[in-house]
């Protein structure tokens, strides 16, 4: 059960993809004066307390946490696959500073509970490609990739050497409506939603057959509550558990939203992004998610498709852009 009234929840890049959407959900699920979202920019649009943190700076995130007696933090700051590889040695420093900045408030604030994204970004070539195992080889080809297996063994050390309470899921690809996501591999599949329900042609970055795991919004939320809830005894992965959605290839969702609006074209130009994702696998096992904490996806591609249509055209419908 959990206590609303006891437990003060920061969100650390509350504007991204997942961010937006999670701190909504924190709202819902806690008392809305003890959800504090963060990030480097102010959004004009939110409702609700929100603070300007930039999370390189210890003492900025410090002082958040001691003003609202903050007990949980939620750390989704982070530079994607793509865009992490315009300046390498950049996207290192920010991943992990962030990331310790955040484990050593923690620890010396005796936070109670840490939620860190990790990603499918941290298999390479030598991992199983089809149902990748919880525990492979993890050889990364992305800065990002490297960034998240560091941040998973950070989370370890701190778990064993402080005991700190982190908690990590290896997300896939996200697919949502309310917000773009910004720099990743994965991207194509939330922009070609929105180049369908506008009716233009789709230039997708991957090849046709590229296949990828990946996950509705919905999902990952889910996904995230679930396992932030869950008794401590039961998380037995404290590096990052894989989790899994759905696997598809740009063809398939096209597939998929063709029978919606038949005529909807795509050519294929793959990019650099085709050589990250030809080394990410293609489905993941998630069976010790299964067994620890009882996930399970709910969302396939047709019932994705649906939703994204659907909430797409209602937004712009109401901007009186379609
Ligand atoms: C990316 O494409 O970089 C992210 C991810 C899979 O972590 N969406």
């Amino acid at each position: 059960m959990i206590n609303k009234g006891s437990e003060r929840i920061l969100i650390i890049g509350a504007n991204g993809q997942l961010g937006s959407v999670l701190t909504e959900a924190l709202k819902d699920k806690y008392d809305e004066e003890h959800v504090i979202a963060s990030d480097l920019y102010l959004n004009e649009e939110y409702d609700g307390i929100f603070e300007i943190i930039d999370a390189t700076n210890k003492s900025r995130i410090q002082t958040i946490v001691s003003k609202y007696n903050i007990t949980q933090i939620y750390h989704l700051a982070a530079i994607l696959s793509a865009k992490g590889e315009e300046q390498p040695l950049n996207t290192w420093e920010i991943n992990m500073k962030t990331w310790l900045n955040v484990l050593e408030v923690s620890r010396i604030s005796g936070i109670s509970k840490v939620f860190y994204p990790s990603s499918i970004a941290v298999f390479g070539d030598n991992a199983q490609k089809d149902n990748t195992p919880q525990h492979s080889f993890l050889d990364p080809s992305t800065v990002y990739g490297i960034s998240k297996v560091a941040g998973e063994n950070w989370a370890h050390y701190y778990y064993l050497k402080y005991g700190l309470d982190v908690r990590s899921l290896r997300f896939p690809g996200i697919i949502g409506y309310q917000s773009m996501p910004g720099g990743g591999t994965t991207d194509y599949a939330v922009d070609i939603y929105h180049k369908a329900v506008k009716q233009e042609k789709f230039s997708c970055f991957l090849k046709s057959d590229t296949t990828l795991p990946m996950m509705f919004i919905d999902d990952a939320i889910r996904a995230t509550l679930e396992l932030m809830e869950a008794p401590a005894d039961k998380i037995k992965v404290r590096t990052s558990y894989n989790i899994s959605g759905v696997s598809f290839s740009p063809s398939e969702v096209v597939n998929s939203i063709q029978k919606i609006y038949p005529d909807f074209e795509v050519v294929y130009s793959p990019d650099f992004r085709q050589k990250i994702a030809r080394n990410w696998p293609g489905s993941i096992n998630d069976s010790e998610a299964k067994k620890d904490w009882g996930w399970k996806q709910k969302f396939n591609l047709d019932d994705i498709t649906s939703v994204m249509i659907n909430k797409l055209k209602e937004k712009y419908k109401a901007k009186s852009l379609i």
